[in-house]
């Protein structure tokens, strides 16, 4: 699992160079958003019952068919993982916003979800829905904590967005 830092280090010791300017330059912007990023992981930790409830809600208003028979989230044990697995992209997209790197996602969610989520007949488009809801509950909220600048709240869950869409994995 890695994160801004050592994803960096890496790439720079890979061809044995020091840290150059883009490099601390892509440092400083790592650590300047530092407490912010604590601050998000911090609102999410706090409110996650919620944001994942009210997500839930949201999604199913707008997608009534899934939990109506014959809907991949009608039945109680169905309805229940749908919303543990919303609770699990919110969960891996708060250590992702800590380590401002995307790895945690690859290596812990994403790897072989596509596959899963197919044989089960558990439809991507809604999930993506249910994703981007999400992401949009979670920066007004960090924005309501006093962040002025919460658009990198975005990133982990448009990552998630887009590695679940791609076509061919
Ligand atoms: C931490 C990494 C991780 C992820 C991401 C994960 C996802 C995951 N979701 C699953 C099922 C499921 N996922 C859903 C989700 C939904 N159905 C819908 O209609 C909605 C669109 C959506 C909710 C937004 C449902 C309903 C099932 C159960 C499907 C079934 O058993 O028929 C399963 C199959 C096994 C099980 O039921 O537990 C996995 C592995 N598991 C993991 O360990």
């Amino acid at each position: 699992m890695r994160d801004a830092v050592t994803t960096l280090i890496r790439t720079y010791d890979n061809t044995g160079r020091y840290l150059d300017r883009s490099a601390l330059e892509s440092l400083k912007s790592y650590f300047d958003t530092g407490l912010d990023r604590v601050k998000a992981a911090a609102v999410i930790s706090a409110n996650a019952a919620q944001i994942v409830r009210e997500a839930g809600a949201k999604l199913f208003e707008q997608v009534p068919e899934l939990i109506r028979a014959g809907g991949n989230a009608y039945t109680t044990r169905r309805y229940a993982a749908c919303l543990r697995d919303m609770d699990y992209y919110l969960r891996y997209g708060s250590y992702a916003l800590v380590a401002g790197d995307q790895d945690v996602l690859d290596e812990r969610v994403l790897t072989g979800l596509r596959e899963t989520y197919n044989s089960l007949g558990v439809p991507i488009g809604p999930t993506v829905m249910g994703i981007q809801i999400m992401k949009e509950i979670v920066k007004a909220k960090v924005e309501e904590a006093g962040v002025a600048n919460a658009a990198f709240v975005e990133q982990p869950f448009d990552y998630m967005t887009r590695e679940l869409s791609e076509k061919n994995v």
